[in-house]
């Protein structure tokens, strides 16, 4: 009857309460008075979970009715990493029963920030590369795409940190351990993948030359889906992830005939493959586990996709009418040999009508300028784990030099520098030469990255293929780093413009003629204020550092890395140190400084920067001399969840990486978003944030791309400037000296030797006009008024940035769908 109905769909109070109650003593198998906070958590999620089901049905239904009638395409984003951050408050937010939710667990005794809390996010990632496809999913809903996330389904994600003794402690990641409500496995739908072995090549019945793959083993790919709901409910897309599994085929059996205990150790072996997350995030030369990764999810995406469409009577000659599939980064890109072998080997198809249609699949994104980042896989090795591929590759190859030959004639040295295998000394084969070469399309994050490729990193083959080459600016979503993370702000702005912002970010132009308005600056700067003594309280939880939430919050949260110049950010802390001891009396801004980040477990420098902030913090938090004028503090394990903590309370954002090195920054945008002021060089989507802002409303500084360029032709010298710059010295001696480290004259001995000999990031050049421009940031900060009006300006023009708009343009320029 209607209240069978309303248990599992309605979403007034009562029903949530009575739903809740409900799944805690038949899902959770308790009562209030024995619940723990999990299971109180884990009934609230059912409950959530229930009321995307119908939604989620809804949308099977819907790819089952279009697609039978052929008239729509798929969109599939391959990516090896994905950080959905915690999913409870988020499904709340989307479904539109947030205030409901709260009510209901207030009825009961409950708070719902608590429960909210409970959560342990999914860490699936590194970084910028997998929060950005996480974005683009809750993009895609909310604007009605139909579209699969594919992925891998790690038992252990991005490790835990903690900080001892200063120094980054790595624990390992549980976030299964307490059961995971949001996901479903799907034991029926798994797919095998084969891995080693060799090929036989044969003549088939009409007398073609056909090829088999005899592998080594097999293993099993069982998808687990999570359902990602758009804002205001509109779709329900899917977000599948592959969880490795033992088969125990024929051929296996045999294989470990009367051995029990090989066999068992043959599906540890299979199960190792989505154990862990490769916690770099740059690429390690050769590490065979990693491909057979990448191999693994991308063969399981395929085959699936393959699967949905003959369920729905495809051919898969139709696969590129039916599906684009976009390839995040070349971690995927193993993706062009694999459909082409499924196509060719498996499908009976022929060799150029496969290629077209794998072509006309993918699209390749690329999020790194290093070249040394892009990933190479040693021919020998690629060829022991996928030995079909390698001939696949090989014979992609040979026609696309042909091609090559034709366009450059007698250009042999070009020939070498586009092959997809690199023979300058061991064989390798490259996998963004792949991606350029087996999509349709490629593209880079923000407008100077992508020019950036085209005039460096591919610039062979943009020269080949111009038309291939496009900029999409990366985006983020303002439902989860705005609406829900900042909700104070979020009322504010909705008062006074109403709530479209949160699907069609530009309308938070409206805020621009509040700018000057004193009472509307009032209640901004209050919502500020309150954002910051939140932040203050998990500070002081988190690290024991008291820090007054009436200071400047300048913060940097992003991985460590030298190229994102954490330390140029330290060098400043230790001057504006030096400069309160030289002169006590000096009028300095009160400036809390925060920053988060994980290292790479084998990067020693990047674990160095953290134990100096560390070092720092411990000195100059504890001098009486500077207290109430500068804090440090380091807040461990940054995430998805801490991130939603930290940028509402930003001042101001650090965005300092040298010029030409950050392909786009994301946390950027989050940031600016919430009313934070941008310190950044030209680089990356800063370009295009200064751009949309206003130049008179971000702390520009530093080298240029072309002046980085033209230094190091020069010849950089760090030394040069060392000897001229007494403040630079200053900070540079205390550190050497042992000052931040008890004395212990050794201890940051490789890095200020690193400093003073490369500078591969050009702190030194950089320092003074970033020190500059930190006293112009503490000059405008004493303007209050004009503050808040920079402040709102910065807020109001960033309609650009939602990753909608990103999404909007892949649909036209690559993907070519239509939203629905
Ligand atoms: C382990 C191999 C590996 C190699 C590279 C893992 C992850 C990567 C990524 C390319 C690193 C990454 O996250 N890149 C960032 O991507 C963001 C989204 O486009 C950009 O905003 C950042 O500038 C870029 O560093």
């Amino acid at each position: 009857g209607e209240k069978c109905r309303n248990i599992r769909t309605g979403s007034s109070p009562d029903d949530i309460a009575q739903a809740f109650l409900d799944n805690l003593y038949y899902a959770q198998g308790r009562i209030p008075v024995l619940a723990t906070r999990n299971d109180l958590y884990m009934a609230l999620a059912y409950t959530v979970r229930d009321r995307l089901a119908a939604r989620w049905v809804a949308q099977m239904q819907q790819f089952r009715r279009a697609e039978l009638k052929k008239s729509i395409k798929v969109v599939c984003y391959l990516s090896a990493e994905f950080l959905p951050g915690p999913h409870l408050g988020n499904n709340l937010l989307n479904l539109g029963i947030y205030d409901e939710t709260r009510q209901a667990m207030e009825q009961l005794g409950y708070n719902l920030e608590e429960l909210i809390d409970q959560e342990t996010e999914p860490g699936l990632g590194n970084g910028g590369l997998g929060r950005l496809a996480s974005c683009f999913m809750d993009s895609l809903s909310t604007i009605v795409v139909p579209a699969f996330g594919y992925g891998i389904r790690y038992e252990f994600g991005i490790f835990d940190q903690e900080i001892r003794d200063g120094w980054q402690v790595e624990i390992t990641d549980k976030w299964l351990k307490l059961g995971n409500p949001w996901e479903m496995p799907l034991p029926e739908l798994c797919q095998e993948v084969k891995l080693g072995g060799h090929t036989e090549h044969y003549q088939d019945g009409q007398g073609r030359s056909r090829v088999r793959w005899i592998p080594a083993g097999v293993v099993e790919g069982i998808p687990y889906d999570t359902p990602i709901l758009g804002y205001g409910g509109n779709i329900c897309n899917t977000l599948r992830l592959w969880k490795a599994e033992a088969v125990e085929s024929f051929d296996f059996q045999d294989f470990n005939v009367g051995n029990y205990y090989a066999a068992v150790e043959e599906k540890v072996k299979s199960e190792t493959i989505t154990k862990v997350l490769y916690p770099n995030d740059e690429p390690e030369i050769g590490k065979m586990l990693r491909l057979i990764q990448e191999y693994f999810f991308v063969s399981c995406s395929l085959q699936d996709m393959i699967r949905i469409g003959k369920m729905l009577g495809n051919s898969p000659e139709c696969f590129d009418q039916r599906y684009v599939a976009q390839l995040n980064d070349t971690h995927p890109s193993i993706a062009v040999a694999e459909l082409m072998r499924l196509l060719v080997d498996e499908h009976d198809v022929a060799w150029e009508k496969a290629w077209e249609i794998t072509q006309n699949t993918f699209g390749y994104t690329n999020h790194t300028l290093l070249p040394e980042a892009l990933e190479k896989w040693p021919v020998e090795l690629f060829g022991q784990i996928l030995p079909r591929h390698l001939e696949i590759v090989y014979e992609i190859n040979r026609r696309f030099l042909d091609q090559v030959r034709l366009a450059f004639p007698g250009d042999e040295e070009q020939a070498a520098r586009l092959s997809l295998i690199d023979e300058s000394g061991c064989r390798y084969v490259r996998m963004a030469h792949l991606a350029c070469v087996g999509c349709h399309a490629v593209n880079g994050v923000a407008k100077l990255h992508s020019e950036l490729l085209k005039s460096e990193v591919l610039r062979d083959f943009h020269e080949m293929f111009p038309e291939k080459f496009h900029n999409v600016t990366n985006g983020v979503t303002p439902r989860r780093w705005m609406a829900l993370s900042n909700p104070r702000l979020a009322a504010l702005i909705s008062g006074v413009i109403g709530d479209g912002w949160i699907t069609q970010l530009d309308e938070l132009r409206k805020l621009e003629p509040f700018a000057d308005d004193p009472a509307f600056q009032e209640k901004w700067r209050r919502v500020k204020r309150e954002n910051k003594n939140d932040l203050a309280t998990l500070i002081l939880n988190r690290t024991g550092v008291a820090v007054d939430p009436d200071s400047l919050f300048d913060i940097q949260v992003k991985r460590l890395h030298e190229y994102k110049r954490q330390h140029l950010n330290v060098l400043h802390i230790i001057t504006l140190y030096a400069r309160l001891k030289r002169y006590p009396a000096s009028d300095c801004v009160p400036r809390t400084f925060v920053f988060g980040g994980k290292a790479a477990p084998g990067y020693a420098m990047a674990k160095l920067i953290i134990k100096l902030i560390n070092s720092v913090a411990g000195v100059v938090n504890t001098d009486p001399d500077i207290r109430g004028r500068l804090n440090v503090a380091f807040l461990p394990d940054f995430n998805v969840k801490t991130g939603q903590q930290v940028y509402p309370a930003a001042d101001l954002s650090e965005q300092i990486s040298l010029a030409g090195e950050e392909a786009s920054g994301t946390g950027n945008m989050k940031f600016s978003m919430n009313g934070a002021l941008t310190i950044g060089t030209l680089d990356g989507a800063n370009v295009e944030i200064r751009e949309e802002v206003g130049a008179e409303n971000f702390f520009l500084f530093g080298l240029k791309v072309d002046e980085v360029e033209e230094l190091k032709a020069r010849g950089y010298d760090p030394r040069k400037y060392y000897d001229s710059n007494p403040a630079l010295r200053e900070a540079i001696d205390l550190i050497r000296s042992g000052h931040f480290s008890g004395g212990n004259a050794q201890l940051f001995a490789p890095l200020v030797d690193l400093l003073m000999q490369r500078d591969n990031y050009m702190l030194f050049a950089d320092y003074q006009p970033y020190i500059d421009c930190q006293d112009r940031v503490s000059a405008a900060f004493r303007d209050q008024q004009n503050w808040t009006r920079m402040s709102i300006l910065n807020v109001a023009r960033m309609g650009k940035f939602s990753s909608d708009r990103a999404v909007r343009e892949y649909c036209d320029m690559i993907w070519k769908v239509q939203p629905v």
